[in-house]
């Protein structure tokens, strides 16, 4: 069974409800977007359901294994069971309070609580928990929003080959909102777990990409992503509806009588129909406000429409709901006083879901749909009435920020917040001529059939196919515990090892000023172990100038490399120079480099004996990208059929004599003797000069997880540290103690 390939849903809530009522278990198809898009894709494919059956788990703690297996055996859907805490703090608490109100710009309503956040970690442990028992090898893992972010990276420490899919129902923010999430950095690298990131629109994919780059510091191809040796991919596919559904139930017998009901109670009055679930990001208030408006500049309008105002309960328990609630009750109320007459109330209030049949009689017979959210990620119901219309005769009002906006674009958009707006709008719908209407509404009509909810899955899952066909980095070769382990056993068999290690963000890691990063005790104490060794043969190679690495290291028993390998110094002697150079081109490069410190706050000039070098580690991330990039399109030209050298390092673009490089500084070592175990660690570019000079055997290992020319990758400075201490540890020969420095 988990040899063949499935597609495995996972999302917060299954299709189907679990409810309580005396003691009787029940199971219901959800309502929701999500839930009825995805249901009839579920159905049709060999897929299964992760999620939540909508029950806690306190209530029904003795049926738990028969409503497990009744769901498994009957819906193909797996419970994840929540017990009160996780629904109150993950549920109603970090999704519904933190994320849901931040997404939708509402940040008046987040709250930011560790523990709701803590929650939220836990149930997506959960959740990776039963996945694991639950997939095999070949299955395809298609996550579903905004409760569920962390699990992709989740699942992929478990199962690093795993197929990930995730979509995001909601918008996702711009960075200026996103970035107030404390937990930020958590949230992106959890979504990074995926190999492909879906949204509903550009604008949603575009904030996800900005938010990676200024707030992770990734470098983005397009909407490629290069993370962790992984390419991921980020792109937008509008989700659809099932059009047939919709389309053959508007026709349905049961629909026809549904609509003559309704026309008893509406008779031949206009019908504008205005249809949420109660939730602030709906703009309900704003809209009976503009409908209010509209009674009182078109008294001509008396008696002759009629508002049908279904709201769907929802998140009852939320303070915020229960006060949006009111309000509308409120207002609802003050309007029907107003303007209302024995005859005739201009809204009739339906606060309760209701049945299919209905809705899609309510879709039919409505003149004009007046869907105006404040934010929506998509808002299907927009497309379920355009599909329901299909005589053609009517019109949808819908607000620019809904994300179905970006495709029914026929219809008439409006600012939510624009009042005077709405109310004009809803006199062009009431008097568009019908062939006008039918026009667009065809037009409409064409484009949701085109794109159905299938279309919209399987466009996705093909994408997803294709993202894992994109060639994974094949250069980047983590130091597993294996190669370790040979690597400490070669050092454990040598009697000359030679080990070059680099500094900066190899042996410590980067602080905002150079001049901070000076050696800890703990790396001077492994090195001085190290150099303990009469085996080992150790040198510090550096970009940094001579005196400062001589500061730093001068009581340690090593030699030295400086300036990217202009200097050298062995043990005790003094410093030698490895090249005669000229230092003249100084004079015409300084101002360039005056020029874009001034351009570019944060950043500043480092002059050493035989370089210079522009660091922009303290500049705001995209500014310094961008700008370091002019800057070596300028210096490129300036130092082409010179004998200098542009270096793009690690937060520095450094200019020296090409006959400078840390290969040529190493190369007569290296050759010095017959080595029989070499050990060489760097991390930047500047690195990769030794690492291509070095042998075959010697192990040459990257620090971070950049494509390299060195035969591993380690993922930090800890990584590296670590090792070290494990060399400095494996070799009996020199228990004696070594006091700290
Ligand atoms: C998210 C995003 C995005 C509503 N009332 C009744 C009823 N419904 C059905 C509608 C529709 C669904 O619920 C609501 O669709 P939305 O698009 O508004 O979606 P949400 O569930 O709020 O959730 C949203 C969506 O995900 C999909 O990605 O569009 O932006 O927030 O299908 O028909 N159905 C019945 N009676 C009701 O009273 N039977």
């Amino acid at each position: 069974m988990k040899n063949k390939s499935r597609l495995i849903f996972v999302s917060n809530r299954l299709p189907i409800t679990v409810t309580k009522n005396t003691g009787t278990i029940n199971y219901k198809r959800s309502l929701g977007g999500l839930a009825t898009g995805l249901s009839s894709f579920h159905k049709h494919h060999n897929s299964i359901w992760i999620g939540w059956p909508g029950i806690d788990l306190d209530s029904i703690k003795n049926k738990k294994e028969e409503i497990k297996n009744k769901l498994i055996s009957e819906f193909e859907c797996y419970p994840v069971f929540l017990d009160k805490g996780d629904i109150n703090n993950y549920y109603a608490g970090f999704c519904n309070k933190t994320i849901w109100p931040l997404f939708h710009y509402f940040i008046q309503y987040t709250t930011f609580d560790i523990e709701l956040w803590d929650a939220y970690k836990l149930v997506n442990k959960k959740f990776c928990k039963i996945i694991l028992q639950i997939s095999g090898p070949n299955d395809i893992i298609w996550i579903q929003d905004y409760h569920l972010m962390l699990l992709p990276k989740l699942i992929r420490q478990s199962i690093p080959d795993a197929t990930i899919g995730f979509f995001l129902h909601i918008p996702f923010p711009s960075y200026e909102i996103f970035r107030l999430i404390p937990w930020r950095e958590e949230i992106l690298e959890g979504l990074l777990g995926s190999d492909l990131i879906g949204f509903h629109t550009y604008d949603y994919e575009r904030h996800f990409l900005s938010s990676l780059h200024r707030i992770l510091g990734l470098d983005l191809k397009m909407n490629k992503i290069d993370f962790q040796g992984r390419i991921i991919q980020a792109d937008c596919f509008p989700m659809g509806i099932n059009y047939k559904k919709y389309y053959e139930k508007a026709q349905d017998s049961k629909t026809l009588k549904q609509i003559k009901k309704i026309r008893q109670e509406t008779g031949d009055r206009k019908i504008i129909l205005s249809l949420d679930r109660m939730d602030y990001t709906k703009g309900i208030l704003q809209r009976l406000d503009a409908y209010e408006l509209f009674l009182e500049k078109y008294p001509q309008y008396k008696e002759k429409i009629i508002l049908i105002f279904v709201i769907g309960p929802s998140r009852s328990k939320v303070e915020e709901y229960q006060i949006l609630k009111s309000d509308i009750d409120e207002l609802v109320g003050k309007i029907n006083g107003r303007f209302g007459s024995i005859k005739w109330n201009p809204i009739l209030y339906i606060h309760r879901p209701l049945p299919f049949e209905q809705l899609i009689a309510l879709y039919r017979i409505a003149d004009v749909a007046l869907i105006t959210p404040i934010r929506d990620g998509m808002n299907l119901i927009a497309k379920e009435y355009v599909t329901s219309k299909i005589e053609g005769n009517g019109v949808l009002i819908l607000s620019e920020t809904a994300g179905a906006a970006k495709q029914l674009y026929e219809a008439i958009i409006i600012n939510t917040n624009n009042r005077e707006q709405i109310v004009s709008a809803l006199k062009q719908a009431l008097e568009m001529p019908e062939e006008h209407k039918k026009k667009k509404m065809h037009k409409m009509q064409n484009r949701i059939k085109n794109y159905d909810v299938t279309r919209w899955a399987e466009d996705f899952i093909e994408n997803l196919f294709q993202t894992k066909n994109i060639p994974q980095d094949k250069t980047l070769k983590i130091l597993t515990f294996q190669n370790k382990e040979k690597l400490i056993n070669d050092y454990k068999k040598s009697n000359e090892r030679l080990i070059i290690l680099d500094y900066d963000g190899t042996l410590i890691k980067f602080f905002k000023k150079p001049k901070y990063a000076k050696p800890d005790d703990e790396i001077l104490y492994l090195l001085k172990k190290l150099t303990s060794d009469s085996k080992n043969k150790i040198i510090i190679i550096s970009g940094r100038d001579k005196n400062t690495i001589n500061e730093w290291f001068k009581y340690l028993n090593i030699d030295l490399i400086a300036e990217h390998g202009l200097w050298i110094k062995i043990k005790e002697s003094t410093w030698e120079m490895l090249e005669l150079l000229k230092n003249d081109w100084k004079n015409n490069i300084r101002p360039i480099l005056e020029k874009y410190v001034n351009r570019t706050p944060g950043s500043f000039i480092e002059e050493k004996e035989y370089s210079l070098a522009w660091h922009y580690r303290k500049t705001e991330k995209e500014l310094g990208d961008r700008r370091s990039r002019e800057l070596i399109n300028i210096l490129e030209t300036h130092c082409y059929n010179t004998e200098l050298n542009v270096l793009d390092g690690n937060k520095v673009i450094e200019i020296k004599n090409s006959l400078i490089n840390k290969g040529r500084a190493i190369y007569q070592v290296l050759i010095e003797k017959d080595w029989d175990f070499i050990l060489i660690m760097g991390d930047d570019t500047t690195d990769e000069d030794m690492f291509e000079i070095a042998p075959e055997s010697a192990y040459s290992i990257r620090i971070g997880l950049e494509r390299t020319k060195a035969r591993f990758n380690l993922y930090s400075v800890q990584d590296s540290r670590k090792l070290l201490r494990e060399l400095s540890e494996s070799n009996e020969s020199i228990k004696k103690f070594i006091s700290p420095i």
